[in-house]
Order: C-alpha cells, then sequence, then structure tokens
C-alpha cells in the first residue's frame, strides 16, 4: 500500500470533529484520503464510484486519530515502590523532598543507554496506539543534564520509526533541580538557558519547552527568564501549572503566550480568563489527579465559561501517572473532573490539536488535513469515553496508510502481494 494512493473509505459513520458545537457527525458516510490527506468527507451516495481502492467499514465510526498532548513516555525504570510508600500514607512532596519521586527517576534515565530508553517505552506506546492514538507529545524532563536530556528527546524521536505514531517533542528542561545544583538552583535555570536551549532549538530535538512551575519544582521569575530565552530561539511555550497549589501558572502561561497550560487543579476565574484571551488551551491530567488521590478538580465550568480550548491528555510518567490509555483519559474526564462525552473527544482531538500547536494538520476530519484516522467498533461516539478499560479501536490510519492497532508489521501485512488477515481488515475490494 502506497501512501499516495488514493483511498475511498465507505460504509462508516464519522464523527468530524470539525465546527465547534458537535460531534460534526455524517451519517453513512465515505472518505476520500490523497496523498495521506483527506480530500473529501460526504454521504456514501455522493461518493465517486470509480478508480479508487475501496475499504469498506462495516458500519463502523471514524474519529480523527486521537492525540496524546501531554506524555512523559520516556524514562528509565518504573516507581512501583513509590506506589506502595504512597498507598501506606507518604505524600508525592514526602517522598520528593526526601530524594525520591522525579529523582529516582532522573537516576534510572540517567543510567538508561538511548536503546534501552526505545525498548522501555515501545510497550507504553503501543498500548496508546492501541488506544486510538495517533500523534503523542513525549516530553524530557529526566535527565537534567545536557546529554541525557539530548539522549531522551532522541529516544523519543526514535519511536516513530518503531510504532507508527507521530511524535511531538517537547524539552521539560525545568522539570526539577537535579542533586548536582541543590543547593543553587537559578545556576541549574543559566545553564538550562545558555548550554541546552540552543541545542535543542539548534538540533531542532523539539519544538516547545515545558516547565514545572511548582513550589518543590521552579519558581514564576525562574521559569519567566527560562520562556524569554526560548521565545527568542522559536521555541514554543507549554507549563506544568497550578497542580498542587495555586501558583500564578495561567496567568504566566498566558503572558508568554504559551500553547497550553496543564493540570490546573488550582486554577481561578481570572486565571481562566487570561488563558482564553490569550488563546492558552487547557490540558486535563485525570490520571494524575487519580493517582495522587488529589480532591480538587479543576475547575471546568469556569473554563467553559471563559471559552478555554480544553484538551485531555494522560500525562504518562512513571510517578504521577503511569496511564498509557486515551479512552481512560477521556472517562476519567468524564467521571472524575465532569466533561461530557463530547468535551471529551473534542480534548483528545481538535483542542489536543491545538494544545501541540498542530490544528491545521490534524485533530479534525476536514479536507487538507492529515488522514490520520481512529476506527471503532462502537454505536456512537460517547461510547468512547464509556468503556473503562476496554478499547473497541478496529484500526488506526496514519497519513492514508492503514496501520492497525500498534505494530509497525501491519504495515507490511498490508502491502500488495501479501496476504491480508480478514479477520482484523474490514472487507476490501476493488472497484
Ligand atoms: N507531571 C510531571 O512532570 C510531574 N507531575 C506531573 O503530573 C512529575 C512526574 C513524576 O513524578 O515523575
Ligand atoms: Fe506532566
Amino acid at each position: 500500500m502506497h501512501d499516495e494512493e488514493t483511498l475511498l473509505l465507505t460504509n462508516c459513520h464519522v464523527a468530524s470533529m470539525a465546527g465547534g458545537s458537535g460531534y460534526g457527525a455524517v451519517h453513512d458516510a465515505a472518505l476520500l484520503i490523497d496523498n495521506g490527506k483527506i480530500r473529501w468527507l460526504g454521504t456514501r451516495s455522493d461518493a465517486p464510484r470509480t478508480g479508487v481502492r475501496r475499504i469498506d467499514l462495516g458500519g463502523r465510526w471514524v474519529t480523527p486519530g486521537l492525540i496524546d498532548c501531554h506524555t512523559h513516555l520516556v524514562f528509565g525504570g518504573n516507581r512501583a515502590g513509590e506506589f506502595e510508600q504512597r498507598l501506606k500514607g507518604a505524600s508525592y512532596e514526602q517522598i520528593a523532598r526526601a530524594g525520591g519521586g522525579i529523582m529516582s527517576t532522573v537516576a534510572a534515565t540517567r543510567a538508561s543507554t538511548e536503546e534501552e530508553l526505545i525498548k522501555g517505552a515501545i510497550p507504553r506506546l503501543r498500548s496508546l496506539a492501541a488506544s486510538g492514538v495517533t500523534t503523542i507529545e513525549i516530553k524530557s524532563g529526566y535527565g537534567l543534564d545536557l546529554q541525557s536530556e539530548l539522549k531522551m528527546l532522541r529516544a523519543a524521536r526514535e519511536l516513530e520509526s518503531k510504532v507508527p505514531m507521530n511524535v511531538v517533542t517537547t524539552f521539560l528542561g525545568l522539570h526539577a533541580v537535579p542533586p548536582e545544583f541543590a543547593s543553587r538552583p537559578d545556576d541549574y535555570v543559566e545553564i538550562v538557558i545558555k548550554a541546552a536551549l540552543p541545542v535543542v532549538a539548534e538540533e531542532r530535538l523539539a519544538s516547545a519547552v515545558d516547565a514545572y512551575l511548582e513550589t518543590i519544582a521552579f519558581s514564576e521569575e525562574q521559569v519567566e527568564r527560562y520562556f524569554a530565552a526560548a521565545t527568542a530561539l522559536g521555541l514554543k511555550r507549554k507549563l506544568h501549572a497550578d497542580q498542587l497549589a495555586s501558583g500564578n501558572g495561567a496567568h504566566l502561561a498566558s503572558r508568554a503566550k504559551a500553547l497550553s497550560a496543564d493540570h490546573l487543579e488550582y486554577l481561578d476565574e481570572a486565571g481562566a480568563k487570561a488563558m482564553a484571551s490569550a488563546g492558552v488551551a487547557a490540558v486535563l491530567l485525570p490520571g494524575a489527579f487519580l493517582t495522587l488521590r488529589e480532591t480538587k478538580v479543576p475547575p471546568v465550568d469556569l473554563l467553559r465559561a471563559a471559552g478555554v480550548d480544553m484538551a485531555v491528555a494522560t500525562d504518562c510518567n512513571p510517578g504521577t501517572s503511569p496511564m498509557t490509555s486515551m479512552l481512560l483519559a477521556m472517562n476519567l474526564g468524564c467521571t472524575l473532573f465532569g466533561l461530557t462525552p463530547f468535551e471529551a473527544l473534542k480534548g483528545a482531538t481538535i483542542n489536543a490539536a491545538k494544545a501541540l500547536g498542530h490544528d491545521d494538520e490534524i485533530g479534525s476530519i476536514e479536507p487538507g488535513k492529515a488522514a490520520d484516522l481512529a476506527v471503532w467498533d462502537v454505536a456512537g461516539p460517547a461510547e468512547l469515553s464509556y468503556w473503562l478499560g476496554h478499547s473497541p479501536l478496529h484500526t488506526r490510519f496514519k497519513g492514508g496508510v492503514e496501520v492497525g492497532l500498534s505494530h509497525r508489521e501491519r504495515i507490511a501485512e498490508l502491502e500488495p502481494g501479501r496476504r491480508v488477515d480478514q479477520s482484523r481488515v474490514a472487507h476490501e475490494a476493488r472497484v
């Protein structure tokens, strides 16, 4: 199968997520894909009849491929031991202040080779793919020295060749103060600004930067300096903001014209309004809320009232959100934060694309956008937020190529001359 081929997906229902107020549903639909992009969407009776290869999707639902816009997917080791400690009553802050938490992952990540990091991340990435994800953002931030940070970013980039997935990388230089700078955090910030940011920008290893603005991490003043330097180098900004305490994160992100402010449990009305007027997306991370057994939910009603674009993501990381399903993130967004299933799907598609600054290319099914699609065995799109731990995914398309659930071998399977597994692929016919 070649991606320049013209392909018609037919006999399906489409939730295009284009247009804002509704699913943009087209029933009994057909979708024309050309050169990896969506060329046309309409009802089946209006579809072109000849000259194109067709795939009959058997009445299934098609959505944009899901976008996980906030993850820390690449890391060494895991933190199951810390999970046990927390269940016995230790708090996340206590563990962090005692040198565990993020620091234990930093030690394991520094000790891993790039290949080991890739190998460790592949099963998690496959799991995300099996939940319908076609684009993932991956942050660095567990290296905290130049070489280890670059190693993480290269590993993240390399994952694109291992699992069919678009990977967007973010440099999380200000994640935690590394132990060797414990007594002089400002020196660490200076080194990140002077030594790391220029290399990341020059080698195009990330398109955005992120920071952890929290009393256990970095201050407003430090993040502000770092954002200014990143902006000057053409890097976009994202921010872990107002998660564990109120810290003016939404205002800082708005002043910096960030793509997104993420977490936001302690956001207030003025912060929500600032985000709306600066066009900053809100990324809600219910997996971290659940894992930390937080009680303060992000103020979804204030975000709605202010008109902020809300995205949902897994925050997949070894400490606070060891979650590898976007469908579960959507479900928790509904059950824990009060999103509607429509808002959850919007948050996993077009609004997630906005949070990455890629909404002109992905996130909805519209002519000109990439043919990144998820095909589902569901009776309607609300069902995507309903299952807890089951993925009704039938198959995925990335750039117009059917890539199945998660395995690169699926592409080989579908190449001309090879036998196509009829139990896993919808009926194909040439007209
Ligand atoms: N994202 C983060 O970066 C931190 N929390 C969060 O939600 C820390 C992740 C970790 O503990 O490793
Ligand atoms: Fe995070």
